[in-house]
């Protein structure tokens, strides 16, 4: 009994500690290994946009509110911003390789983290009011998901 309890406090810990110990910019040891993190980050990113799509559709009545969009889209844009410090924590400015990212990402990961950090409370956030039957809500929920996008681009994306 003990022995699980100090276990399950263990795990918990080391779980916080992964949650709040700050990312470390690592430098790619190879182009090839920069040219596949650039790959992945932009594969992370392209299903963020196409969940994005749908719902920027929405707050600009393009298209009709959807609850359950909302909900799976925002739920999944949570899930998708929880990834992303990872894969940028690899920094590829040493190499000649093709992207968006300004290399001062890797000077400010402690900045990119808290940018990505309005992420994910902004998509949290949208599969809340998503139960709000009130479409003001819906729409300004969307726009700061959309605000919190355009805060990490306007500073660490080339335009
Ligand atoms: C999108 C998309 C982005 C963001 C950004 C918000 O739908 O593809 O990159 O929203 O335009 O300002």
């Amino acid at each position: 009994m003990k022995k699980s309890v100090t276990v399950v406090l263990a795990a918990g810990l080391s779980v916080c500690a992964a949650l709040s110990t700050p990312v470390m910019a690592e430098p790619a040891t190879s182009e090839k290994q920069a040219a596949n993190t650039v790959q992945f980050r932009q594969a992370l990113l392209q299903l963020v946009r196409s969940n994005m799509g749908p719902l920027g559709a929405m707050a600009k009545g393009h298209i009709a509110y959807d609850e359950n969009v909302m909900k799976t889209n925002g739920l999944r844009i949570e899930q998708l911003s929880m990834m992303m410090t990872d894969y940028f924590a690899t920094d590829t400015s040493g190499f000649d390789v093709e992207t968006d990212a300004l290399p001062k990402i890797w000077q400010n990961m402690t900045d990119f983290e808290d940018k990505v950090s309005a992420m994910t409370k902004a998509a949290e956030a949208l599969q809340i009011a998503a139960s709000s039957a009130d479409e003001g809500r819906y729409r300004s929920a969307i726009g700061e998901l959309g605000a919190s996008c355009k805060g990490c681009h306007d500073e660490y994306k080339k335009d």
